[in-house]
């Protein structure tokens, strides 16, 4: 184990996993002077360490061993009550410029927002241990995989990184010596787990984060929400590809015929299990494989978009998720997995409210408070989570670490929305495209604290995390689409519309293929489609319904667009625009005006 003290700290002889680079000795050096530490561990992301870990976490009580039978070398982590999802009123981008940062994303000046962070971190780590984690971001042979060193004083934060990135040599190995060469700086510290002192700031020109007050996944594991969409976003923009918060799946046609897809949903709308999608028997011999749950890094290649994911695990949601609603999931989680905030049952396993099986009649809850089901409280928290390994993933597609990506047929980006917004769509072309991903809008859900259920605009699902100013964002969307020659096509989804008694009109979850199918034909140019005001739709006629049990009327109430619903959204779509204060290109102006128009041919 390496694991020196700051005392004797040396870069001789502890270990491949540390750098020989300057810049991050250096680095390290500064963080251990600033938070003094008992000890400095440099993590390899061995299986050895990562016993070691594990033994220490359960010692503390950050892990509790769940019955091993069950749930094979599983563990659960119950979070601070006040600390179960992301905070984005406490999430900062720190660019010089109040305009760099743009009107979506809360602003703080660097420097003194630097200083206010080295004077909470000041002693932060007396008595405790800096652990170093090397990571990579993407296929370790891959030109857009980036490099970052995470500094944390949470084992859950090293024990989760090791399952979500690519850990120890192999990123010491690609940073290389060169002092100049690019890495992400993160440093997180769990400080007291207080609200008032919570902040999670991004310099995008530093490459730098700074995360403290808090112990929750997406504000503590630097290398996903930070680096891979905020700091990602920005040096994608500088450098020409694309960070996106898209999930990427692959669809094989009986024949062998290959296609993939991105989509962008928001947070807790399904993602996961749109990228794990199996197939009604209706589609025999047709096949959908995951690359990536969450994010996906795009580039061109041959004006084509071709995408990696940056992740080596999942961080997914847990209620809901079941042997019905997504059979891969629940395998892939069944072993080897960091549950969060899921209810424990009297025989040490997990549980959570839409689980397969009977109900219980006891657990203990999220917070380890007796549960029955007459208790108020959920028995898990709607935002508790899993973390488990991609290789755990029956489904998981075979070029996932293809470095060179996969080519993108088509990109969808779909919201949470209970009326207006059709099952499916399809743009004009590409700047429509960007329209339609720009206004897109979805209920809020559990992952962010805050309200649930309120409609939101949340452009490409990238509104928490687009890590500088959104015009710009915009912007380098169209730019991007000037350089492809072959562009995905690009649709609107929604799998959540409901009919006047509340109930969903549509099944979702593996019925979703029916949707795809549709999309591949149009990819392919084989696809039927009826021309509206905004964009190709799918007519009764060309949507597969046959082995569903589906009432017709919802069929023709979830493919149509109503035109007053409409009106409304596009006057919602101008308030948006408005509310940005004058960044949104013209392009995007215009395409509004032309949607409008078409609405009264
Ligand atoms: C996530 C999120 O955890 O978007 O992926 O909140
Ligand atoms: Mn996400």
């Amino acid at each position: 184990m390496k694991n020196i003290a700051p005392a004797i700290f040396s870069p001789n002889g502890i270990g491949d996993a540390m750098p020989q680079n300057q810049s991050v000795l250096d680095w390290v050096r500064e963080i251990a002077a600033l938070t003094q530490p008992e000890n400095i561990f440099w993590c390899d992301g061995s299986e050895r360490e990562n016993e070691f870990l594990i033994e220490e976490s359960l010692k503390q009580n950050v892990l509790i061993e769940l019955n091993q039978k069950k749930v094979p070398r599983s563990y659960l982590h119950r979070s601070n009550p006040n600390d179960v999802a992301r905070v984005e009123q406490f999430t900062f981008v720190c660019t010089p410029t109040k305009e760099e940062a743009g009107p979506t994303n809360n602003w703080s000046e660097p420097k003194e927002t630097y200083a206010k962070l080295r004077g909470l971190l000041k002693g932060a780590m007396r008595g405790r241990t800096l652990f170093v984690i090397p990571y990579i971001m993407g296929p370790p042979d891959s030109p857009l995989t980036k490099v970052g060193f995470e500094i944390t004083d949470s084992k859950y934060v090293v024990l989760n990184m090791r399952i979500m990135t690519r850990m120890g040599e192999v990123a010491v190995k690609r940073l290389g010596d060169d002092p100049n060469a690019e890495w992400n700086r993160g440093v997180h510290s769990l400080l007291d787990v207080n609200p008032e002192r919570r902040f999670i700031c991004h310099f995008p020109q530093d490459n730098a984060i700074i995360s403290v007050g808090s112990g929750y996944g997406g504000n503590v594991l630097l290398s996903k929400k930070c680096l891979a969409l905020r700091i990602g976003s920005y040096l994608a923009r500088t450098q020409g590809w694309m960070a996106e918060h898209m999930l990427i799946l692959g669809v094989e046609s009986p024949e062998g015929k290959k296609h993939y897809v991105a989509a962008a949903f928001p947070s807790a709308c399904g993602k996961t299990n749109f990228a794990m999608l199996i197939p009604p028997k209706h589609f025999k011999g047709w096949k959908v494989t995951t690359v990536g749950d969450d994010i996906a890094w795009m580039q061109i290649r041959d004006g084509q978009l071709y995408a990696v994911n940056p992740e080596n695990g999942y961080f997914g949601v847990v209620p809901g998720t079941n042997y019905k609603s997504n059979p891969n999931a629940m395998k892939s989680i069944a072993h080897d997995t960091i549950y969060t905030n899921v209810a424990l049952t009297d025989d040490g396993d997990v549980w959570w409210e839409g689980k397969d099986g009977k109900p219980l009649a006891h657990a203990f809850d999220w917070r380890g408070n007796d549960w029955t089901p007459d208790s108020k409280e959920k028995a898990a928290h709607p935002n508790s989570r899993f973390t488990t390994p991609m290789r755990n993933n029956p489904a998981l597609d075979p070029d996932v670490e293809k470095g060179e990506g996969v080519p993108i047929s088509a990109i969808i980006f779909g919201g949470r929305r209970s009326d207006t917004v059709p099952l499916v769509y399809q743009a004009f072309d590409w700047n429509h495209g960007v329209y339609l991903g720009a206004t897109m809008a979805s209920e809020t859900t559990a992952a962010a604290t805050g309200a649930v259920g309120q409609v939101r605009r949340d452009p490409m699902a990238m509104l928490p995390f687009c890590g500088y100013n959104i015009g710009d964002y915009f912007q380098h969307w169209l730019d991007i689409g000037k350089r492809l020659t072959d562009p995905p096509r690009i649709f609107g989804v929604n799998w959540f519309r409901k009919g006047v008694k509340g109930q969903f009109l549509w099944r979702g979850f593996g019925e979703n293929m029916r949707v795809l199918k549709w999309i591949i034909d149009r990819c392919e140019g084989t696809g039927g489609g009826l021309k509206s005001p905004i964009g190709w739709l799918l007519s009764p006629h060309d949507l597969d319904l046959a082995e569903l049990d589906i009432d017709h009327k919802c069929v023709a109430e979830i493919l149509g667009v109503d035109h007053e619903e409409w009106a409304k959204e596009l006057a919602e779509h101008k308030k948006f625009f408005d509310s940005l204060g004058g960044v949104v290109p013209d392009e995007l102006l215009k395409q509004r005006e032309r949607v409008a128009a078409r609405f009264k041919e």
